[in-house]
């Protein structure tokens, strides 16, 4: 008879227990929300170049430049993709860095001095056609696609 009081005291001692730790605190759902997204101007323009090498050399001046969030330039087009911030910089501050690395953009002729200590196969040609549909080079081995 002592045995069930005190299994029955042990049981109701631990529900309180447990009734204490269920004790529901329903955190508030505090979701923070980045709503300081900052809104990016999106911009493409031509710039020549000849591989995959170009492209790292390209992209790697365009990415130093402060703001810039995105580069991407496209063997085929001899076109880059470009998302900046426009309050840290612009257009014309990209335009620059590209040229500064060697390559000729559609507003800003490329430094002829990092030209000339560009990789030989990177060394393009300045009558280039720029904003290619880069179809040409896709398109004309059908047979070929995967
Ligand atoms: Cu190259």
């Amino acid at each position: 008879m002592k045995k069930v009081i005190l299994s029955v005291a042990v049981i109701a001692v631990l529900g309180l227990v447990s009734c204490k730790n269920e004790t529901k605190r329903e955190a508030e759902s505090t979701q923070t929300e980045m709503a300081g997204d900052v809104a990016l101007t999106e911009l493409s323009f031509g710039v020549r170049g000849n591989c995959g090498m170009c492209k790292n050399t390209i992209e790697k001046a365009v990415n130093a430049v402060e703001g810039v969030a995105k580069a991407d330039w496209d063997v085929n087009k001899k076109k880059i993709d470009v998302a900046f911030d426009g309050s840290k910089t612009d257009a014309m501050a990209i335009h620059k860095a590209i040229a500064a690395s060697g390559y000729d953009t559609e507003k800003v002729a490329g430094s002829e001095e990092a030209y000339k200590n560009l990789p030989g196969c990177c060394q393009y040609d300045h009558a280039m056609e720029m904003n290619q549909s880069g179809e040409n080079a896709a398109e004309s081995h059908d047979e070929h696609h995967m």
